[in-house]
Parts: structure tokens; sequence; C-alpha cells
């Protein structure tokens, strides 16, 4: 294969081709996908409307691409094996043919309820092969799809289902997570009474009680009964929308990310293939779940249309014990496990014992992605998972990117601790300075950002161009900003440092302040807070919430658990505050902006140091908070 990534050698050498004639490399590797019309030109750009297109002109369809274009080879290879939740239940394989066949007959069946080409749909589901099934029927029949995280709130869903004006819900009947079992449809059903959608086609997972609405409710199984296992794939343009992801910003309500069709095929196939140096046979798996952008590109798009074999696991970590990964490692040999650091955390609390006993030797490389790994979750994972054999890829990437941009090549770049190290070929990183001057040379130290468009990279945000501009492209000029920190250090190496706007990252989930803010301020007795990150053993970021309350008729305790439950029903279990402190007042400057730099030292605990307070309008508050922290 030409676009097979070797050597360091190898890679510094098409690096380099792939900056100086970007359109060149990326035609050839375009050129190793089916076409059903080629594109008369490869790229045109413009940072600052931001209008970007690539393959201009092509036409193909995705799952063409996974399916048709390989299934003659293939066609007996499992492309998912599905772990379920509880270990005693059978796990389940689905060969590329089999999910072929079952992808076309929900496809007819999406066709049958009047869902075609630029309709929008809203995936809700838990995590089993048909959640993929689903995607893929969407990317078949030209409907867009927006998964949602089966863990959010019916306001979020509802939200979400508004924003996009979805004309179809797939969801579940209930969802099997650890040792819950979660009301999956109930949820939908409170969503639409906040908004409408025509039909909602519900799979059964759980078999527990849930209402069906005559007319719109429909049963997955009835659906797809007697459904042909032909369809013939839509025409879509290289262009055309391929789904739309919420994800938290700064400011505001979650945006719908907006990724296309071919370019984003031809990235994450690529990307996929040479982070993971993935072979054939090889047992890849994923731990992130289908609502999230790696559940996208990594479990779904990329090991598919590369013709691996791609592990989905329903569960949590830590049911029914701590190792219960391990255990499914060594069920299924898997070869290459990509988890995130959260987990590794989590784990590690636990000690070794849960590994004892269980053959890890299959594995062959590990991944990490969603934030910052430390050193020490670093040093843990590739001993005691990786036995000090496996290379560690710590994938740099966002949901706007659609890919992994910056990572090791594994086995072929040299790592080192928490390091994402360096760009994939097509990536032109810069850092810049506050004032936008790009630094230059290494050992520098400045905000990310992308000088150059990428096959994958964000196109818009739903039915808000302007919001897109922006957040992205308009603090640097003709720059694609990442909202991180990072450090280019004396080898060249990059290391990502965090957020530097008002998004926090708790558990590899980003979460806007701002977002968990308004949350919080819809109880009736909350005035106004703040929210910031702070370290956390386990989570990377905890939430920390200030909140100014009437506290009338209520203890502190009482309220703060409201104010939990408030967060949990608007947004979700995930946005929880680990901490809330009940506060006299807020930091503010004269001109009534809080001072978040000193409420984030203050959760970290540092208490003196505090910096220049000269500017607040009662610098007392800052002592009565002091006192108050919890
Ligand atoms: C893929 C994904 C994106 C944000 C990103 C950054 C953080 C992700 C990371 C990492 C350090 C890594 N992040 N991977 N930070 N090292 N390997 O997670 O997308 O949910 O959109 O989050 O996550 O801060 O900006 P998304």
């Amino acid at each position: 294969m030409s676009d097979r990534l070797h050597t360091l050698s190898g890679y510094l050498y098409e690096y380099q081709k792939s900056v100086a004639q970007p359109e060149e490399f990326w035609a050839r590797i375009a050129d190793s996908f089916h076409w059903r019309k080629r594109w008369s030109k490869v790229l045109k750009w413009n940072f600052e409307k931001p209008d970007v297109k690539w393959f201009v002109g092509g036409k193909l369809n995705i799952t063409e691409n996974i399916f048709e274009k390989n299934l003659y080879t293939i066609g007996d290879r499992p492309a998912i094996i599905w772990e379920p939740n509880e270990p005693g239940e059978a796990s389940r394989t689905l060969t590329y043919r089999e999910l072929f066949e079952e992808v076309c007959k929900f496809a007819n069946a999406l066709k049958s309820k009047g869902i075609g080409k630029g309709d929008r749909v809203i995936i809700y589901m838990p995590m089993v092969p048909e959640a993929a099934v689903a995607m893929l029927a969407c990317a078949r029949i030209g409907a867009i799809h927006s998964v949602v995280f089966a863990g959010f709130s019916s306001t979020s869903l509802a939200d979400r289902i508004n924003d996009c004006q979805a004309k179809a819900i797939l969801t579940s009947d209930g969802n099997f997570r650890g040792n819950k079992k979660i009301p999956v449809k109930a949820v939908v059903d409170e969503a639409l009474e906040k908004s409408e959608v025509e039909t909602v086609i519900v799979y059964q997972r759980t078999a527990q009680e849930i209402t069906m609405k005559s007319g719109r409710d429909f049963w997955w199984h009835e659906v797809v009964e007697g459904q042909s296992t032909e369809n013939k794939a839509e025409e879509m343009d290289s262009e055309d929308m391929l789904f739309i992801l919420y994800t938290s910003g700064s400011t505001g309500k979650p945006k719908g990310v907006v990724h296309t069709t071919g370019g984003y095929m031809v990235y994450t196939k690529y990307s996929f293939e040479n982070v993971f140096q993935y072979s054939a046979g090889d047992v890849y798996w994923c731990t992130a779940d289908i609502g999230w952008i790696t559940g996208h590109s990594y479990i779904v798009y990329g090991p598919l249309l590369a013709g691996a074999t791609s592990l989905m696991f329903e569960g949590v970590p830590t049911y029914p014990d701590a190792g219960r990964f391990w255990e499914v490692v060594e069920k299924h040999q898997v070869n290459i496990f990509y988890t995130a650091p959260t987990a590794i955390r989590a784990l590690q609390a636990f000690g070794t014992e849960p590994i004892e006993g269980k053959d890890l030797s299959s594995l062959k490389v590990l991944g990490s992605v969603g934030e910052p790994i430390n050193e020490e979750a670093w040093h843990w994972y590739h001993t005691h998972i990786g036995k000090g054999q496996c290379p560690i890829v710590d994938t740099w990437w966002q949901t706007e990117t659609g890919g992994i941009l910056v990572s090791p090549l594994a086995g072929i770049t040299p790592t080192k601790p928490a390091y994402a190290t360096l760009p994939l070929p097509g990536i032109q990183l810069a850092i810049v300075d506050a004032e936008g001057n790009e630094l230059t040379g290494n050992s520098v130290e400045g905000n990310l950002c992308i000088k150059f468009p990428w096959p994958s990279m964000i196109r818009t945000t739903y039915g808000d161009h302007e919001r897109c501009r922006q957040t992205y492209f308009s603090t640097y000029k003709n720059m694609y900003f990442t909202g991180d920190g990072v450090k280019r250090d004396h080898d060249g190496y990059y290391r990502i440092l965090g957020r530097v706007d008002d998004v926090i990252n708790v558990s590899g989930h980003r979460m806007g302040t701002a977002e968990v803010e308004n949350a919080i301020n819809e109880h009736p007795k909350v005035i106004e807070s703040a929210v910031v990150g702070y370290p956390h053993e386990v989570k990377g970021q905890g939430i920390y919430a200030y909140v100014i309350c009437d506290l009338s008729n209520r203890t502190e305790d009482n309220l703060i658990n409201e104010i939990k439950e408030t967060v949990t029903k608007i947004i979700g279990p995930i946005a929880k505050p680990d901490k809330i402190q009940i506060v006299p007042g807020l930091p503010k400057t004269r001109s009534g902006k809080i001072m978040r730099r000193i409420l984030r030292k203050v959760a970290e605990g540092v208490t003196d140091n505090l910096g220049d307070t000269s500017t607040l309008l009662d610098p007392e508050v800052v002592n009565q908070i002091i006192q108050g922290r919890k």
C-alpha cells in the first residue's frame, strides 16, 4: 500500500512532501478510494470566511468504500466484535458481509419511513452494533446523523433535536451500564415534550417496559423485517454533510460541528492505518462511546474503511470488577487497545491485582486520547498493560479536527511520556503568542494553531456559520485556533498543555464552564455562579462551582444536593459539579467581569500568591472565598 508509512525517515519524507505539495499528496491518498466521479480540484480554501472544500466535485458514498469496494476480499472478515456489559452474555461478531446486509436492511427501513438525503437523524443509542448500523445506514442514504451520547439528559437531547431540526430519532428501550439499567426511551419521550420528530425507531435491548406512541414510534426489529439486503447507495458530493456532532465550547450552548463526506473519509482511514499501524487480522479495540468523535472516527469510520476488526464494548471499565478491560483483551485477543487517561487512572487506583493472571500478550500497540496523559499514568500503562513492549500512541485531536493530528506512529516515532510527539503528514502546526506572532524554532510555548487545511477539518457549525468563524478563525488571522496550549521542546516534540479557554476536560469529556453555570443558574435559589476546573486525580479535571444563593428555607447541604440534581437533569451526570461552595460574592472587576484566574487558583488550593487583585471591586470577597474553600 503506497499510503502506508513504515519508517521514521519515510514519515519525515512524506511529511515534507505533504507540506511542499499538499494537493498532490492528498490526491495520491484519495486515489485509493472508490469515487463515482473523480474530483476536479483537490482543495479550495479561505480561512477568513472560512470556506474549505476538499476533492471538489468528487462524487462518492462512504459506505461503498467500506463495503462494495472491499467485500470481495474481506466479506468473511469480522468487522465488528461486540462485547456486552454482562460477562455472562454472549458476544456477537458481524462479518463485513453481515454488517453490510444489516446496513442495507436498515437503510431500506429508514427510506420506508420517508427519511432521505439531507434529513437529520438523531442517534441516541447504547453501545450495540446496531448503533454503528444506524450511522452507516444514514450515510448510505445520505441522511445526516447526529449521535447524542446516551448519558445526556432529556433537555440536552431536546436542544440538539431542535437545533438540527431532526426528522427522526433512533434509540433503544433501555441501556445496560455496569450494574445499572438506564431508561433510554423514557428520556426520549421527555425530550419529545420539548421538541418534535416524525419518527422514532426503538431497538430492543433491555426489554423493559416503555411506552410507544402509535404512528410515531416503531420497533427496530419490526421495521427491518422483510427489508431487502440490497440497497443502492445514494450518490453524495464530496462536500455533502456526513454528520453533525455537538460539542461544548467556551460560550453558550453546544455547537453542531459539521463534517463532510470526502475529506473525512480520506483522513480517518489514513490516520487510523498509520497511527495504529493496523495490519490485516489485528483485533482493534477503542473503548470510547460512539457519542463522541473518537467513537465516530476510530470505532466506526476509520477502522471499517481500513477493513479492520473493531471491537465494541457496551460496558464500563470497573464492572463487574476492575479487571473487566483485561478480561476482554484476553478473551478477544486484542492487539491494539485505545483508551482515555481517565480510565487508566481509575484502574491504576485498583493496583495491579486485577491484571494478575490475565493474558495480555496479544497487545502490540496502546493508545491514549481525550486529555493530556500525566507521566505517572503513562508509565503505569506502559509497564503494567504494555509490559514495557508496546508503544503508546498519545493522540491529540478534537471533535473539530475529525481525526488525529498529532501523534506518534506506533513503533515508528520514538515516544516520550506525555508527549503527543509530531504532526501527521499534512498537518501544519503553528505555535503563537498572545499577539498572534508565530513562535518559530524549538523550546517555545504558546497557543496551538493550524495554518493549512486538512481533509477532515470542521466545515461549519450547523445553522450558524458565523459562530464557526468567530470561534475558530477569528482569534488569529488565517489560522485555525484549537483552544489548546502547547509546548514544543528542544527536540521539536509537541506536548499539549490543556485548554487555554473556558473549556474544561472532565474524564476526557469536554464541557463549557458557561454551560454548567447556565444549568446551575436554573435552580430557583441560585443568584449567580462561576465554574472552574481544578486538578482531579482520576478525572483529570474536576468541576468546582462557586455559587451565590438565597439560603432561606434551606440548609447548605440540601441546597448543594439540589443544585447537583439540577445540573444532572439539565445536562447529564457527567456535568455534575464535584465541589460546590456557597459564597457571599464573586471576585469581580469594576467592569463586572468575574476574575476566574483567582477562582481557579483557590480551587487548586493556592491561597497566597493570587496575583494582582487591585482591580477588584471588593477585594475582601477573596478572603471570604478562601475561608470557605471546599
Ligand atoms: C478527540 C477528543 C478535544 C480536547 C482538545 C484537548 C483534549 C484530546 C488529547 C488532549 C492532550 C491528548 N485532548 N486529546 N489533550 N493530549 N492526546 O478528545 O475530542 O472531545 O473534542 O476534545 O481534548 O484539550 O482540545 P474532544
